[in-house]
């Protein structure tokens, strides 16, 4: 029985750091390490209960070429050399008869390291002239409305939340989405400090919050901006700094101030006594921290919403201390260009949205995608407008190949399944998502059966398209160590990486903001109304769009759960999925607890159970993101439901905001 090292590449802030045990060449136990602060020794279930995982009944450990009908989940099994023949031949016959372009990659979050996504795979993809992926699901409108403020400024670090005597979260859920923030939070509590929820649910840390703010979904943005009003209206604002740090503060100004309080409650659906409660706290905060998620950016209002609250510590300067002003992603704290070292090429190619899967599927003309190859992504279940996903998968025409380590959804509709290794067995450079650590992460355990690497599969594809070239890094611990040289200040990396095995960014783990990090847009000030994005939204930044008319009256979110991220993991849960709905909703619609319901709109329908709380909002309901098909009646997922649309800034998607009907099934 041996403990070694490891760390946690999921889809996650938290970028864990693990002491893994393995006994007989099998993971027996996993545990959080102390090597990355954050962690302290702790981790989320999903991760403490790998084996489950790695050995359980819906890995894949063979190649399988499908023998039924599209979709039908038929395949035999294959040998590696018969299945990288097969994906080989199509990408080969589509790009001589089509064009490169009709090969189109899909990924997303399965992995957030460099090894296994933005290395290897843009080579092969690139040397082909595949189509090009915009991978917008997630955070990016969020990362719009950043960057135009701050330039991506990196954030107040999670260890550093026990320091804030006033702590807001923001449309983000920690108990389940990152929850090493936590201790912190209750370490500032039990010192004194104030902690505001704004969310439609009541979220376990609403419950212990000094103040919760539930708003209408898509109505954050009238919120911050009234906060913002009160601040400017009570004298709170600091008059000197955003002089001397910001531009555009005058007019940030005029807006907050265009709307009265009473109309921003009406709009949001909370109290103006609430609102100025918010405001009084957060002005007397100090240091003031406000943790923004993502919850509040997947509608028609995201990076309004978003900048809006971004901006209100730049209105009343809550930076320059430490814990002092806000966290999002900390992507920015880095600066990696794994393209250029893995040797990807710049070609003239068309660009596809994740978001928009179904329409490159079924309506990409000129020419249409003939191979997908989906990797580190379960696009059938986390994309919008399912059915019209589901409907490109099923095109008789189009050659579908799956890489993954357990049977998704999406690899059901596969004509070639391939066995993915998860990142304990193999290597990695991970960097987590949007966190300030990057892990060095060696295999704990032989591939399960005969799976492989996304490095192993992409080089084997480039060897048999010939596309490999000379000087190509083909070892994965030559490509982690050239992508981290090719880093400013890479030698430091480099070390720490070579003797802790975890590094951290030049501005250090835990930077006090305006202080040790500034705004890295091109003035060099705080954008508090930044171009493009101000010209680019329908009604200007902060310009509130109100929800259309629709027959369908509720509104429904997708947050994440527990025990999965994203769809991860929910292989391992068994059962119905529940909606959940408000009282006064069910009672509205006959409908009780445990009843089977039936949610639909125009898009589709999803059949599941009810479940009745007074712990969402009335007018709202939710349903987890990333489950199943097994979870639900109709095999559909709230996905099924969720349009395609745009964010208002056309980065992402709507996924918080689709307008549906519940009624007794
Ligand atoms: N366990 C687990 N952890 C995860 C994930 C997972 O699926 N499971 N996913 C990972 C990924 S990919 C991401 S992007 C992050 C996301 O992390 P979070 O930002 O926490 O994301 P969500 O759970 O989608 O949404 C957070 C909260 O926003 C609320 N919300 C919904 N609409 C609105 C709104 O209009 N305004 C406001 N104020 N709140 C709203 C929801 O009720 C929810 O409680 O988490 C990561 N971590
Ligand atoms: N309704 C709704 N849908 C949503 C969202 C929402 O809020 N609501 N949120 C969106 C968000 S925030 C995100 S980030 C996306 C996530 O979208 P996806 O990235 O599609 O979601 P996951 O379920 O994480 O799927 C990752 C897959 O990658 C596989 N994988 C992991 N590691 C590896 C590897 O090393 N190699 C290979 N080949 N495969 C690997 C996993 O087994 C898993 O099947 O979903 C979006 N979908
Ligand atoms: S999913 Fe997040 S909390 Fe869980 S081990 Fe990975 S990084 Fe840590
Ligand atoms: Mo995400």
């Amino acid at each position: 029985m041996t403990v070694l090292r490891s760390a946690c590449p999921l889809d996650c802030p938290d970028a864990c750091t693990l002491d893994v045990t393995v006994d007989g060449g099998r993971v027996t136990k996993v545990r959080g390490s102390t090597l990355n602060p954050l962690t302290a020794g702790r981790i989320c279930g999903k991760v403490m209960h790998m084996d489950r995982h790695l050995y359980g009944s819906d890995r894949v450990l063979t190649p399988l070429i499908r023998t039924g009908p599209k979709g039908s989940g038929s395949f035999r099994e294959a040998s590696w050399d018969e299945a990288l023949g097969a994906i080989a031949e199509a990408m080969r016959t589509a790009r001589d008869t089509h064009g490169g372009t009709s090969i189109l990659p899909c990924s997303y979050g399965g992995s957030n390291g460099y090894l296994t996504e933005g290395t290897y795979n843009r080579r092969l993809f690139s040397r082909l002239g595949a189509s090009r992926l915009r991978r917008d699901v997630c955070a990016m409108t969020a990362g719009a409305a950043l960057g135009g403020l701050y330039g991506k400024m990196p954030g107040v670090a999670l260890t550093d939340y026990s320091a804030a005597r006033l702590i807001v979260v923001w449309g983000t859920n920690p108990h389940a989405t990152g929850i090493h923030v936590i201790p912190h939070i209750q370490v500032a509590q039990k010192a004194g400090a104030k902690l505001i929820v704004v969310d439609p649910r009541t979220t376990q840390l609403a419950k212990r919050a000094d103040l919760h703010l539930a708003p209408h979904p898509a109505t954050d943005g009238v919120l911050a901006l009234a906060v913002a009003r009160l601040l400017f209206e009570g004298g709170h604002a600091d008059r000197t700094f955003l002089e001397e740090h910001c531009h555009g503060a005058a007019e940030f100004e005029r807006r907050a101030r265009a709307r009265a309080l009473e109309d921003a409650a009406a709009i949001t659906g909370i109290d103006a006594d609430a609102i100025r409660s918010f405001a009084d706290l957060y002005a007397a905060g100090d240091p003031a921290v406000i943790r923004c998620g993502w919850g509040l950016e997947r509608n028609r209002n995201g990076a309004s919403s978003v900048a809006a609250v971004l901006a209100l510590p730049a209105v009343a300067n809550k930076f320059g201390v430490r814990a002092g002003g806000y966290t999002a992603s900390n992507s920015g704290a880095w600066s990696f260009d794994p393209e250029s070292v893995a040797g990807a090429v710049a070609q003239e190619t068309r660009t596809a949205f994740l978001t928009q899967l179904g329409a490159a599927l079924t309506e990409l003309t000129d020419p249409p995608v003939h191979v997908l190859y989906v990797y580190n992504g379960n696009p059938l279940m986390t994309c919008p407008d399912q059915e019209r996903v589901r409907r490109g998968l099923l095109r008789e025409d189009l050659f579908v190949a799956v890489h993954d380590a357990v049977m998704t959804d999406t690899a059901r509709h596969a004509d070639v399944v391939l066995p993915a290794t998860t990142f304990l067995e193999h290597d990695e450079l991970a960097r987590g998502y949007g966190a300030y650590v990057l892990n060095r992460a060696t295999a704990v355990v032989e591939p399960a059966g005969q799976s492989r690497s996304n490095a192993e599969v992409f080089d084997g594809l480039l060897d048999r398209l010939g596309l490999a070239r000379d000087g190509d890094i083909r070892d994965p611990g030559a490509m982690a160590a050239a992508i981290v040289a090719a880093h400013p200040g890479g030698d430091r990396l480099a070390t720490e990486l070579d003797t802790v095995g975890i590094a951290r960014p030049d501005s250090g783990e835990g930077p006090i903001q305006m202080a040790d990090v500034h705004p890295r847009t091109e003035s060099g000030r705080i954008e508090l109304v930044p171009e493009p994005l101000d010209s680019d939204l329908p009604r200007g930044l902060y310009g509130y769009v109100p929800a259309p008319d629709s027959r369908h009256p509720l509104v429904m979110i997708t947050p994440a759960d527990r025990r999965a991220i994203t769809s991860t993991f929910f292989q391992l849960v068994g059962g119905i999925a529940q909606i959940r709905l408000h009282p006064d909703d069910a009672a509205a619609r006959g409908i009780t607890n445990g009843a089977a319901v039936r949610i639909h709109n125009d898009l589709g329908e999803v059949l599941c159970d009810a479940r009745v709380t007074d712990g969402i909002r009335p007018g709202v309901v939710w349903m987890p993101k990333g489950l199943w098909a097994k979870h639900t009646r109709s095999g559909a997922t709230s996905n099924a439901l969720i349009p395609a649309a745009l964010s208002d800034c056309g980065e992402s998607t709507a996924y918080n905001e689709a307008r549906v009907e519940v009624t007794l099934a």
